[in-house]
């Protein structure tokens, strides 16, 4: 009894939260993060082993007690075991944990386009994220990147009439309980799209329009970052997410479209 109750809350103890990793709100999330974690009793181990095995050689191989050295190395197989013994554990994290959480991953895909997923494009730029909603016709306007005149620039083409009532906003804006789908691209550099509390990230790529989803549980306001070394600012590179109700969202959306086409001149 007492042994399946410590197993049972070493089991429910999350070692990446501990560190500081944030709580998850995606539908999704619970299996990464559980990877996540296997990972991690993973490199603590190896981590308390090769610091034991410094230690235990530091004593073992002191000078004074080994003034001369010995010619004839190590002799016995225990480190070739164990490096056995590591190859097969990541050999079963990526076939075991790795590759069907990926193949799970894109399967569902087809699923989700078909949910009426919310679509928005996340652009990055040296240092900061934009974000291209398709407005009320849910249509984004035709995408021109020759057309990139600034910075996050989503290269709209202006006679496009499904471009009328698109607009960006710097505050990445989603309904709860309704998958998501970000294309995910730059305008300069590669950056990293990355939402820690939705266990998810997806590399910024100048003239690709990447597609990551997911579903968030709850209502939240968090930040996105860039995950990957883009330049001096790069630490800076941060905008805010707010995960909303279906009707504030409409809200935001119907706004925005509004200012968007009498900006434009289309609001007759
Ligand atoms: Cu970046």
């Amino acid at each position: 009894m007492l042994s399946s109750s410590i197993i049972n809350t070493l089991a429910s103890f999350s070692p990446a939260e501990w560190m500081g990793m944030p709580k998850n709100y995606s539908v999704h999330g619970d299996t990464v993060g559980h990877m996540i974690d296997v990972v991690t009793w993973l490199m603590i181990a190896l981590f308390v082993g090769w610091t034991l095995f410094f230690l235990i050689s530091l004593f073992k191989f002191w000078h004074k007690k080994n003034p001369t050295a010995s010619y004839h190395g190590v002799e016995n197989h225990v480190s070739t075991h164990l490096e056995i013994g590591v190859v097969v554990i990541e050999a079963v994290l990526l076939l075991g944990f790795a590759f069907p959480l990926w193949a799970e991953r894109t399967n569902d895909y087809a699923d989700v386009k078909g949910q009426n997923p919310v679509r928005v494009r996340a652009i990055g730029n040296q240092f900061a994220w934009n974000f291209h909603y398709a407005g009320t016709d849910k249509k984004f306007g035709f995408i021109d990147r020759t057309l990139a005149k600034v910075k996050g620039d989503p290269c709209l083409d202006p006679t496009d009439p499904y471009g009328y009532d698109d607009f960006t906003s710097s505050t990445l804006k989603i309904p709860v309980g309704r998958p998501v789908i970000l294309q995910v691209t730059s305008t300069d550099v590669i950056h990293n799209f990355s939402i820690i509390p939705m266990r998810i990230q997806q590399d910024a790529i100048p003239g690709k329009d990447i597609p990551m989803w997911f579903i968030p549980k709850e209502e939240m306001i968090t930040s996105v970052v860039c995950g990957q070394l883009c330049g001096s600012d790069h630490a800076n590179m941060k905008a805010m997410m707010e995960v909303i109700s279906q009707k504030d969202f409409n809200d935001f959306l119907n706004k925005e479209s509004k200012k968007s086409l009498k900006l434009k001149g289309h609001d007759k």
